[in-house]
């Protein structure tokens, strides 16, 4: 009985529209930055796109007889913000869009599923991104015009909201390392979208709330815990700076600490923030990025184990943290204790209202045996670990609400194309059919034992 979950606690899968949605071209929608990124050569491996990915847009209605099947209690999509404002800057927003939408949450309601929508899972509309993207404080505007649409539209029956997936991502993938769409490389653009990302999602909260009455709204970030390689100064130094751009940059703001000086100051020093900071950020905006919340979604795989770099191996103290063995497809090393730590370090420092893990999960290549099952050891001992570590965390106080698995099915995995099998769900990407794994009959399983069986 003590390994089962508190009453309520929500169990569930997530997926986004870019990786599972394809029909890029149907019914009006319009190009996004992730079309336009895939189209431009050696961005992603084998020059995949999400062109057709799962063709989730026409066989919703499967998938979510599907997630009955696997007794799932919420499921958490993401909104194409270019199938519901093509260019994002329509005065009215396309009916062929908002209406799929409203399919897919009718039939998750039918089923006894709560639909939680995310807004921002990182296919921007083209135009806006011609526009200047993020690092543009426009951008700010179209996005919540874009929160308005949608949760006016949906907001009776959803009533669970996410603003933005992973603004870490968004901003240092897409404008600091390019690896993902748009592509750039450049840190003031990185921190001038980081500083829009999380405004946006300041200034959406209210509009949310405003049109989905008695709804709960939250951000999700994707979080790294730092653990330093040995006992050394350098280390500690290197963990706190990795600490900084990673996790703090964005959880600082949101729980109302402004962007934290000790960043702020080494940006400053390393010319890294804009030339224009001081006027980006103008009066209001912090308080604005501080708006309460109902929850923070985090998304976790892996901690990162921070060597410096300022001093060599030989000058430094020997290492006494290692990875474990077990790596996934990624290479993210699979260390479940962390994810512990982190959910009671985050209850401690910023005392949120409620946590939600938004994402966990990891990528193994699995195929269908000749029975036709999936075995995926290795995928069910990663959920099992994880799902026992947020017991744990919940156990010592960490406000813990649900936890949604990464992902529903296999997916397209943005610049690594579809050769990184996340999925509970088998997919065959000829046939579109789809096999649970063995993971995903496992996972029915603590569902409704709510619990680990
Ligand atoms: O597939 C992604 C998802 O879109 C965002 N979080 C991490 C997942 C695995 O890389």
């Amino acid at each position: 009985m003590s390994d089962r979950f508190p009453d309520g606690f929500i169990f569930g899968a997530a997926t986004s529209s870019y990786q599972i949605e394809g029909a890029v071209d149907a019914d009006g929608r319009g190009e996004s930055i992730w079309d336009r990124f895939c189209a431009t050569p050696g961005k992603v491996v084998g020059s995949e796109s999400g062109a057709v990915a799962c063709d989730h847009y026409h066989r919703y209605a499967q998938d979510v007889e599907m997630m009955a099947e696997l007794g799932l209690k919420a499921y958490r999509f993401s909104l194409a913000w270019p199938r519901i404002l093509p260019t994002g800057l329509e005065a009215e927003p396309l009916e062929a869009g908002l209406d799929f939408y409203d399919r897919l949450v009718d039939a998750l309601l039918e089923k006894g599923i709560t639909p939680w929508a995310t807004l921002y899972h990182w296919d921007m509309p083209q135009v806006l991104q011609d526009r200047g993207g993020w690092p543009a404080r426009s951008t700010v505007d179209a996005f919540v015009r874009f929160a308005d649409v949608a949760s006016k539209r949906l907001g009776d029956r959803v009533k669970h909201w996410i603003t933005h997936n992973e603004p870490w991502v968004v901003t240092m993938l897409g404008y600091l390392n390019g690896e993902h769409a748009p592509g750039h490389k450049d840190w003031g653009e990185a921190l001038a979208a980081a500083h829009h990302v999380l405004l946006s999602h300041g200034l959406a909260v209210p509009v949310i709330r405003e049109n989905a009455p008695g709804c709960e709204v939250g951000i999700t970030l994707n979080l790294c815990p730092a653990w330093p390689a040995s006992g050394s100064a350098a280390d500690a130094e290197a963990s706190r700076w990795f600490d900084g751009w990673f996790n703090r940059w964005f959880l600082d703001p949101v729980f109302g600490r402004g962007y934290p000086a000790d960043m702020l100051a080494d940006y400053r020093r390393d010319g890294h923030l804009p030339a224009d900071w001081d006027a980006l950020v103008q009066p209001g905006d912090m308080d604005a990025i501080a708006v309460p919340t109902d929850f923070l979604g985090i998304n976790f795989y892996s901690r990162g184990i921070i060597r410096s770099d300022k001093v060599s191996e030989e000058d430094n103290a020997p290492r006494t943290v290692f990875p474990v063995e077990e790596h996934t497809d990624m290479d993210w090393e699979v260390f479940a204790p962390s994810l512990t730590k982190l959910l009671l370090d985050l209850t401690e420092t910023y005392n949120p209202p409620a946590l939600v893990i938004t994402e966990n999960g990891a990528a193994y290549a699995t195929s269908p045996g000749e029975d036709g099952t999936v075995p995926d050891v290795k995928r069910q001992a990663y959920l099992q670990q994880h799902i026992e570590a947020c017991r744990l965390a919940i156990t010592g106080g960490a406000p813990l609400i649900g936890y949604f698995a990464w992902s529903l099915m296999d997916n397209f995995e943005w610049a690594f194309g579809y050769a990184k099998r996340f999925g509970l769900v088998w997919v065959d990407y000829e046939t579109q059919a789809r096999t649970p794994k063995d993971s995903a009959l496992w996972y029915r399983d603590v569902i409704t034992a709510h619990g680990i069986p």
